[in-house]
């Protein structure tokens, strides 16, 4: 009987830490050996001239979310779990929200049963918490996190979202009693409600001023406030898609204080600008995103964040509405005023081969930088790791080959989701996921999907070390 289901030989290994020769034998779903002359398998992938990386981790994408009267999400997990894997992803992490009234125990009832038997790859939620009752509080949220709900999301804006510092406090009091990471949409409530008021009655509505109403400042201070908050409470906060420098320098001297304070920036911030808000016709509102993309020297800071470890992971917030549909991002209203355009752009399946191409083809940094920052990183955060992020024997074979020379142009068609466009259409990308692998099994191939709907599993988490609190408070 052979040895393993499968080796892969003659490949190029890298993780977070090392990059090296090695064959990898996988028994079971699981990584089972590292190294040379492992014997025979059932199935011998040969890697030569190519890269064996951990499968990439998203753990910022959003699918099948209620998103408001007359509005579908484009992805439901279907779709969404599909396009992930032709990006080189083996696990996502979309939000479970809860809709002011409703307990988390509805909300999460509805959203596994979107999710069963539907993924290509595993998925595990995050949770939005939008009404912080004394229930949700006391009961609801710690006895969650014992159940492997070990990270939430609070919104510090939008209508029926925005939580109150009172409520802020509160939300991450819990997290420090129990463990669990808060991730916090920082721009300022009032602020956006004053600025879109003003841009309306002056007649500036199009998807353009969408950025207008909300920006720099609007995100410098929430981030502040939020790391002062989380200061107070003595509890490690995520700050999630970081769009410039000005918020970027907030988490940075946060952490040069001490401070547990985690960033992230997506790839809108990295290959976007505002100036792709001024498309003709309702063209801008295929870009409508929040933060919205701004101006190539926050790139540039971005970029810095990245390079420096500021940002300590990099994921897509794929929240994908189709463009050409009533239900989408040319909804009736949305003519009227850009209060009404969707907010949210798809990019699970388009994040990896951007940072490959712009970030290691392109020399800003190195492969195992690429690794943490797609895989490891979003594993160690969230309570994954190590039985996801890296390449090690006894971790989940969750693997993603790459083609470092293979050149494409991104359009939509080779993404695989369930929008109508691509906010990255005709960007060059040199590096290219050939192979995704989810626990041993072969999901996306050369460009077909030969994986099975419903192998993709749901993951209970830990909680993670990077969650503790400093205890010096
Ligand atoms: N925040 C997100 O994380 N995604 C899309 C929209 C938003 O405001
Ligand atoms: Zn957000
Ligand atoms: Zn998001």
């Amino acid at each position: 009987m052979p040895s393993f289901d499968t080796i892969i030989r003659g490949g190029t290994v890298a993780t977070a830490a090392d990059t090296f020769a090695c064959d990898i034998g996988i028994r079971d779903g699981l990584i089972a050996a590292l190294g040379r002359d492992l014997g025979d398998a059932d199935r011998v992938i040969d890697a030569t001239g190519l890269l064996v990386l951990p499968g990439g981790i998203d753990s910022h994408v959003h699918f099948a979310q209620p998103s408001g009267p007359g509005i579908v999400m484009a992805d439901g997990f279907e779709s969404g779990t599909r396009s992930a894997a032709f990006g080189g992803n083996t696990t996502v992490l979309p939000f479970c929200v809860q809709q002011k009234g409703q307990t988390l125990r509805e909300a999460l009832k509805a959203y596994h049963a979107e999710a069963h038997g539907q993924c290509y790859v595993d998925v595990s939620f995050h949770l939005v918490i939008a009404d912080p009752t004394d229930q949700v509080l006391g009961q609801e949220l710690p006895a969650l996190v014992e159940d492997g709900y070990t990270s939430f999301k609070v919104f510090m804006t939008y209508e029926g979202m925005a939580l109150s510092d009172m409520e802020m406090l509160q939300v991450m009091s819990v997290a420090r009693r129990t463990g669990a990471l808060v991730m916090i949409h920082a721009e300022n409530f009032d602020a956006i409600r004053f600025l879109v008021d003003k841009l309306e009655r002056e007649g500036h509505v199009a998807p353009r001023y969408h950025a207008v109403s909300r920006p720099i400042p609007v995100e410098r201070e929430a981030t502040h406030r939020a790391i002062s908050l989380a200061e107070l409470v003595d509890v490690p906060i995520m700050i999630v898609h970081v769009s410039n420098g000005e918020a970027m320098e907030e988490i940075r001297r946060a952490q040069a204080k001490g401070l547990k304070v985690y960033g992230e920036t997506c790839p809108q911030y990295l290959v976007l600008t505002e100036k792709d808000l001024e498309g003709l016709n309702m063209e801008g509102a295929k870009y409508v995103c929040s933060p919205p993309p701004r101006d190539k020297d926050s790139q540039e800071a971005c970029w810095r964040g990245l390079e420096t470890g500021v940002f300590s992971v990099f994921s897509s917030d794929h929240c994908p509405f189709r463009y050409d549909d009533p239900a989408g991002k040319l909804n009736p209203k949305s003519r009227t005023s850009f209060r009404w355009v969707p907010n949210g752009i798809p990019g699970v399946a388009a994040r990896l081969p951007i940072l490959f191409s712009e970030g290691v083809s392109k020399g800003r940094i190195d492969l195992n930088r690429f690794v943490a920052l797609s895989a490891t990183n979003h594993a160690k955060t969230y309570g994954l790791y190590p039985r996801k992020g890296t390449i090690a024997i006894g971790s989940d074979a969750d693997i993603a080959i790459w083609d470092p020379e293979r050149r494409r142009t991104l359009t939509h068609d080779l993404l695989k989701d369930g929008s109508d466009y691509t906010p990255y259409e005709g960007i060059e990308i040199t590096g290219w996921p050939v192979v995704t692998m989810v626990r041993g099994r072969i999901v996306v191939q050369d460009g077909e999907l030969v994986g099975e709907k419903g192998f993709g599993a749901y993951l209970a988490r830990e909680k993670s070390p990077y969650a503790a609190p400093r205890r010096e408070f």
